[in-house]
């Protein structure tokens, strides 16, 4: 299960996805820092993401298979849609500034969530503990 609170332990090659992104070297440098805490709470296909970090705290809410407008902290705006695929999350994503697509998947391993990202032929990760 996916639920509970989650805090971001550790990040593999997240700082060339924020690049190729288009995010800037400063914003990088305090998003590697951004101590990123999520509390999922899922309900049948219906899920709540409370979303804490040194940028902002947010509160989402969306339907597995429901297209759902998201903004990034430094503004960037997506729309798109969580699905379920087995025991994966998986989220297809576009950028409303470029039309590109971003992709992300969850899944839970031992104690651990796992968030892949991908965007552009870049991939990163980033692992959360439950706190
Ligand atoms: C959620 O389930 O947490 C809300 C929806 C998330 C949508 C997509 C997440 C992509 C985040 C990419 C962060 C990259 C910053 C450069």
């Amino acid at each position: 299960t996916f639920n509970g609170n989650w805090k971001v332990d550790r990040s593999d090659n997240y700082e060339k996805f924020m690049e190729q992104m288009g995010i800037n070297m400063v914003k990088r440098k305090l998003a590697a820092h951004d101590n990123l805490k999520i509390t999922i709470e899922q309900t049948g296909d219906k899920f709540n993401v409370k979303e804490n970090s040194t940028f902002r705290n947010l509160e989402i809410d969306f339907t597995l298979g429901i297209p759902f407008e998201y903004s990034l902290a430094d503004g960037t705006e997506l729309a798109g849609s969580w699905t379920m695929e087995g025991a994966m999350m998986k989220g297809v994503f576009n950028r409303k500034d470029n039309g590109k697509q971003l992709t992300t998947t969850r899944v839970v391993e031992g104690d651990e969530l796992i968030q892949s990202y991908n965007y552009e032929g870049v991939d990163a990760k980033r692992i959360f503990k439950k706190c």
